[in-house]
């Protein structure tokens, strides 16, 4: 049987995803990207799963879809039509982009090398994002004619602003982690050795937080991004009357005044 292109471990309540295609950059194939929303489904039914973390195997992140794939690549041929790319994205990139929004439990990106194209923006589309000091970060859309896509428009320029994310998109040069943390494009730098480690202490720490929370917190942070400043805060009313009949809520409180740890299990 061959190996498996997504790599599946358990650690406690944290599922570990590792992208395996070390050989092309764990560059997407089509199967590779029904396997990752097979295990991100996985993980989103098992409810002893708190934190989902994906990261690359060998020396990068993803380098975005895989060009070779016949389901894209065009045909040399004379007379050949090209592919229709918008099917990639409705049957492969789209739902992917959907089901990392939607997880039921927050998803962290470990960013252990170069993340290029849609492999850029699944790590930007995760909801913490930590790089070793050797990632970097393309956007190499433009270099091959194309939008960034897998959420790309969507994302830059509610992260860096639009100014610089029509730089990051249109130029597609490579961003280094040092540079990307400081445009606020993501979350956190470490060096490389530590990665590992500190990807796993944030996603196990996130694991141990109320989980209903943290993502209600996401989708409040999204919606909020449509909404003027008085429905906003009429959603977080919404939101914090229903957590506050949850379990974790009064877990929460009660820890605190018995000033012990919470034991948190909504999800
Ligand atoms: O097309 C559609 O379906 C629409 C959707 C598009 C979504 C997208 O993601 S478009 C963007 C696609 N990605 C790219 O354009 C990036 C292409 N790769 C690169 O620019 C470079 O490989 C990197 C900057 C990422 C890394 O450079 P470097 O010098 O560290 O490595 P390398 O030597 O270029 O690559 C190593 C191997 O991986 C090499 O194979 P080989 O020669 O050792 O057999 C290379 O061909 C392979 N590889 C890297 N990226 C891809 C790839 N193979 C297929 N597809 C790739 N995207």
């Amino acid at each position: 049987m061959s190996e498996s292109l997504i790599q599946i471990e358990q650690h406690g309540g944290v599922r570990l995803l590792r992208l395996n295609r070390p050989e092309a950059l764990n560059a997407f194939t089509a199967a590779m990207l029904v396997q990752l929303r097979h295990a991100l489904a996985a993980a989103a039914e098992d409810g002893a799963t708190r934190c989902v973390l994906i990261t690359g195997a060998g020396r990068a992140f993803s380098a975005g879809q895989d060009l070779a794939d016949p389901l894209v690549a065009p045909s040399r041929e004379p007379g050949v039509a090209p592919k229709n790319l918008g099917h990639m994205l409705d049957h492969y990139y789209i739902p992917l982009a959907l089901q990392l929004r939607d997880m039921p439990v927050p998803v962290v990106a470990a960013v252990n090398g170069v993340a290029a194209g849609a492999g850029a923006n699944v790590a930007l589309g995760c909801d913490l994002v930590l790089a070793g000091e050797s990632a970097s970060f393309i956007q190499a859309f433009s270099k091959i004619g194309l939008v960034p896509d897998c959420g790309g428009t969507w994302l830059l320029p509610r992260l860096v602003g639009r100014a610089k994310a029509l730089e990051l998109a249109l130029l597609g040069e490579r961003v280094k982690a040092v540079e990307a943390e400081r445009l606020g494009l993501i979350s956190r730098v470490v060096p490389d050795a530590e990665l590992p480690e500190a990807a796993m202490a944030v996603a196990q720490k996130l694991a141990g937080l109320p989980t209903r929370a943290l993502v209600q917190t996401r989708r409040a942070m999204d919606e909020a991004l449509h909404l003027e400043f008085e429905p906003a805060l009429r959603r977080e009313a919404v939101l914090q009357s229903q957590l506050g009949f949850a379990h974790d809520y009064l877990e929460g409180t009660a820890a605190f005044m018995d000033k012990r740890l919470p034991v948190f299990k909504d999800r």
